[in-house]
């Protein structure tokens, strides 16, 4: 069920996917995501977040500057420099080795977080907003992850279809810009421009979107197809979340994108001792 993969990062080390699953806390860096205490403040609650989260399993922190949600206030590329280099310059300082990924689809973002020490690109633009994010990442060497959004999509077609045609460009655009195939991890992108019955079809087909064999990220956490369903506040949402990371999971799907690491984790790893029997002592 599980294909493996050994996925080089900056500095010799490797991140491995496998059937064990891979947790990714999200750490979100906005003006209003931490109390009011000022610019040092904020940096020291996200700081604490993100140990907090390694603290409970997490195997790589996603750093956002909230410009990726969708229906959100663009962020200017200062404004978004402003808020996560600092974050990650100090996770680094304070000797956090657990990778670091970049939540964003500005290359120059992308391109100082990676020099300030993030060693994963997450691109919610799937390698096909600006041009030079592939050469970004094949000139640091780091892996991608590419997700689907495509404002633009034929309604008339089969998601899971969509979402797979989707791919084949992004692969072709990694390929054309030099990153290695072992650098490119893929993600169908619930909750952008998709319906709640199209994000339901993603997760019952994840196991189809897996295209030419690479690992796939699924980000539910907390999101509306949850909330939609049941009628509830984001934070009322993890019993929903972890429905659909274990329906992912056992589908085949590598990486969590999640906000509650500990419960996710306990999740699936019993789903994990299901599929593959428990592991020894
Ligand atoms: C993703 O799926 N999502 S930002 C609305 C919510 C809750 C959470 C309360 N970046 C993804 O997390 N990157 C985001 O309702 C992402 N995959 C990848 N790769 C949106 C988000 C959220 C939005």
């Amino acid at each position: 069920m599980h294909t493996t993969h050994a996925i080089p990062l900056p500095g010799h080390r490797t991140l491995t996917l496998g059937p064990r699953p891979t947790l990714m806390g999200i750490l979100n860096v906005t003006p209003d995501s931490f109390s009011d205490g000022g610019e040092h403040a904020r940096l020291d609650a996200a700081i604490a977040h993100a140990r907090a989260m390694i603290a409970e399993g997490a195997d790589i922190i996603d750093i956002g500057g909230e410009s990726t949600r969708p229906g959100a206030t663009p962020v200017s590329t200062q404004d978004e420099l402003d808020r996560v280099i600092p974050v990650i310059e100090a996770l680094i300082a304070t000797g956090v080795t657990t990778p670091i990924s970049i939540d964003t689809y500005k290359p120059l973002v992308a391109d100082q977080a990676i020099q300030a020490g993030a060693s994963i690109v997450n691109d919610v633009h799937g390698l096909q907003g600006a041009p030079e994010m592939a050469d970004i990442a094949a000139l640091h060497g780091v892996p991608v992850i590419a997700m689907h959004w495509d404002k633009a999509r034929d309604l008339t077609r089969p998601i899971a279809d969509e979402v797979r045609r989707y791919f084949e460009i992004t692969i072709a655009i990694a390929e054309r810009a030099g990153i290695e195939r072992a650098n490119l991890i893929l993600d169908p992108g619930f909750g952008f421009a998709k319906a709640l019955s199209d994000n339901y079809a993603m997760l019952n087909a994840t196991q189809t979107l897996a295209k030419g064999g690479y690992p796939l990220l699924i980000g539910t956490s907390r999101k509306s197809m949850i909330g939609k369903l049941l009628g509830n506040d984001p934070h009322d949402r993890l019993a929903g979340t972890i429905a659909t990371t274990v329906m992912a999971y056992a589908q085949g799907a590598h990486i969590f994108r999640v906000h509650d690491i500990r419960p996710n984790r306990d999740a699936l790893r019993v789903a994990q001792a299901t599929l593959y029997g428990p592991p020894e002592t």
